[in-house]
């Protein structure tokens, strides 16, 4: 493919929920530029697009991909995102390193509220932001409804680019409002024709509104607006890119992707009303010394930073990474430094991807996207830059995963690789982790649901030959006492020689909750003597590990020490080890201890007719529900009773809810709940034995 310059480049990310058709709109772009001879079809699993094998099994999108669309001599990089809320990561990636988010809506359905939180996420981005209202030829298709829900939930002055022309089955194509023309695919091929003349009224009001919108973002604009009630074309193209750029000015398309109306006229507004990336706003960048922050543009000939948004992992030609230039250019062939790591790589094959062909490039200048292979140590995040002006692009922050799940390797030999493995995966995505949690000797995966480790763990499988089986992951109970208690801990043994001799007084005492752990020493006349006293404590902070209760860690406590005995010849520091223990553990018991469980605060966006059985089915996991607001539940739930929960979320809202969690705090584990976990940590000990 050849060199496109950087004002012959754009970059649009296609953000949305799962089945608004932005794949099949991706696949229409390849066919309408001429670069496929027939249109792929997700749903007849010959996709160009997505084509993984998981992809084609499931019918849906579940990594990012690029695909340029070569357009009247402008290369459009459309980035194709999944929607399902598992796989976010992903299209938070694509979103970041794009100019302008393309937020697409199903005309039937107009936005779907889980979607919202994506659309925050673009908000975030502070890149443009534009509507299309695809599948407008839907049976249930309703465009005037979906602008309304669009603005409604979303951004309430953004103005519509284009009417359409006919609706459902018989929608044919559209009214473009700038040049006030119409466009009617009609067997295959695009026609220019004259606005239908009962459209001409409406589209002439809508054309007003367009203008006002476009003209608000530049000052001159504005005036020469008001004066004379009309702005050149260049005007209109000069303050289309700098609203979009600025992202005040989000205009809404139409189209049907998979019938391929309306994707022509989208080509065509893109390349000519969207800002190229020289249009955009400087971006921050770390200076040389990694402290001071300074901007760089889609300079061509500017220094040297391009940013690793993504990696995969691609079985011919092993890591493919992915990369933003944001100023400068690359040739294939050249040294850059990797400013993360302190090396150097060499980027030997540039290329683009369609689907799964790659495409060589000879170079790609600033505001380009395109990919490399064969680096010797080059992550996710980082920035390719020259060792003589290192600048350090802005990480992308990507949302932090919240489902744990436990992984057991089947054999010896799945044991053995499953390190290997798991790190593979986290390295292509980020919103993956792993941990070996010490406290229960298992293997801790963390992802955003239970879809998207399920994908995880058939490609560790599939990709690393390591077999898994996944399970509960224990939950980390904690304990803590809540009354005082003093006992005496004695340790005293006589055998021959050498005795041992250890005694102490405990007091203990409740914190409150956060407290953490407290050991005062309080013996006075030298009852016991001072070297010993970190003896003690050793023994107290050993037993605290594992409570008297179920065995787990106990905290918000103050232990202080007060009084006991000690003898010249046996007494030890071993002695007086044990003798602490022995005074913890029977304090403890007398102290009423109680469970500890953790608890998380839970956000679920879901489709409003969801909210009830949604708050019910929090209840029922003894959640509490602390806010309820336009489709978005707020509740502290015990992590205990979320496993599996996206599964139930899947089935409540057929597939459309979503949701987020973090930690929030340890709470008392209702007593007959409590009751089962100690019942089962002792059948735990027992099968151990
Ligand atoms: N009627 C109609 N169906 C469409 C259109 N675009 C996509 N679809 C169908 O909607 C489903 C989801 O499409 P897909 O492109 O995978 O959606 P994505 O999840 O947003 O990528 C598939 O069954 C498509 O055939 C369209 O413009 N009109
Ligand atoms: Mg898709």
């Amino acid at each position: 493919m050849k060199t496109y310059g950087t004002s012959n480049i754009r970059n649009i990310a296609l953000i949305g929920a799962k089945g608004v058709g932005k794949t099949s709109f991706v696949e229409a772009a390849l066919f309408s530029s001429g670069a496929t001879g027939r249109m792929g079809r997700v749903v007849e699993g010959n996709s160009v697009i997505d084509y993984d094998p998981i992809e084609v099994e499931r019918h849906q999108t579940i990594i990012s991909k690029i695909t340029p669309i070569e357009w009247k001599q402008f290369k459009i990089n459309l980035l194709d995102t999944p929607g399902y809320s598992d796989f976010i990561g992903e299209a938070v990636g694509a979103m970041s390193v794009c100019d302008v988010s393309l937020f697409v809506v199903d005309a039937s359905s107009g936005v779907e509220i889980p979607a919202i939180r994506l659309y925050n996420y673009m908000k975030e981005t502070g890149r443009g932001r534009a509507f299309l209202i695809n599948k407008a030829d839907g049976e249930h298709a309703d465009v005037a409804a979906a602008v309304a829900s669009i603005r409604e939930n979303l951004e309430s002055s953004a103005p519509e680019f284009q009417i359409a022309i006919g609706g459902k089955a018989q929608f044919k194509g559209v009214v473009d409002l700038l040049g006030m023309k119409a466009y009617i695919n009609e067997g295959g091929s695009l026609k220019e024709a004259d606005i239908p003349a009962d459209m001409v009224e409406e589209a002439k009001s809508k054309r007003t509104v367009l203008i006002e919108a476009v003209a608000e973002n530049d000052e001159s604009l504005l005036e020469k607006y008001l004066e004379s009630g009309e702005l050149s074309d260049e005007e209109i193209i000069r303050g289309c890119a700098k609203g979009i750029a600025s992202g005040n000015l989000n205009p809404i398309f139409i189209a049907s992707g998979y019938n391929n109306i309306g994707v022509d006229a989208l080509l065509n507004a893109v390349i000519k009303y969207f800002p190229s990336p020289a249009d955009m706003p400087a971006i921050r960048v770390l200076d040389k010394d990694g402290k001071s922050e300074t901007d760089v543009t889609a300079d061509p000939k500017g220094p040297l930073v391009a940013h690793v948004f993504k990696t995969t992992s691609d079985p011919g030609i092993g890591d493919i990474f992915f990369f933003r230039v944001y100023s400068g250019s690359i040739n294939a062939g050249d040294d850059v430094f990797n400013v993360n790591q302190s090396s150097g790589e060499r980027l030997g094959h540039l290329i683009t991807m369609r689907g799964k062909e790659r495409i060589e490039l000879s170079s790609v200048s600033a505001g380009d996207i395109a990919a490399v292979a064969k680096l010797k140590n080059t992550h996710i995040n980082d920035t390719f830059t020259s060792k003589a002006h290192p600048l350090t692009a802005r990480q992308v922050v990507f949302p932090t995963p919240v489902v744990p799940l436990a992984v057991v390797p089947k054999s010896k030999k799945d044991q053995d690789k499953l390190g290997i493995g798991l790190s593979k995966l986290t390295e292509i995505d980020p919103t993956f982790t792993y941990h070996v949690d010490k406290e229960f000797s298992e293997t801790i995966v963390t992802g955003m649901g239970e879809v998207q480790i399920d994908v995880m763990i058939k490609r560790l499988q599939e990709r690393y030959g390591v077999d898994v089986e996944i399970q509960k992951p224990h939950i980390p109970y904690r304990e803590k006492i809540t009354k005082k208690s003093e006992k005496q801990g004695k340790h005293k043994k006589q055998s021959g020689g050498h005795g041992q001799y250890g005694d102490c007084w405990l007091k203990l005492e409740p914190l409150p909750p956060g407290g953490g752990f407290e050991f005062v020493d309080a013996i006075v006349g030298g009852s016991i003597p001072g070297k010993y006293i970190p003896a003690i404590e050793k023994g107290v902070r050993e037993s605290m590990q594992k409570g008297v209760l179920a065995g787990y860690p106990v905290v918000d406590l103050k232990v202080t020490v007060f009084d006991g005995s000690y003898h010249d010849v046996d007494s030890s520091d071993m002695s007086f080890q044990i003798a602490g223990s022995l005074a913890f553990k029977l304090a403890m018991q007398d102290s009423a201890p109680q469970l500890l469980e953790p608890v998380v605060d839970l956000e679920v966006y879901a489709p409003q007719e969801n909210m009830g059985d949604l708050s019910s089915d929090i209840s029922q996991r003894r959640g509490r529900v602390s806010g309820m607001d336009n489709g978005i539940i707020k509740a502290k739930v015990p992590m205990a009773e979320l496993y599996q929960y996206s599964a139930s979320l899947k089935s409540i809202t057929s597939g459309a809810g979503t949701y987020s969690m973090s930690f929030s705090h340890y709470d008392v584990v209702p007593s007959h709940i409590a009751q089962k976990v100690i019942d089962e940590a002792k059948r735990e000990k027992e099968e151990k034995k």
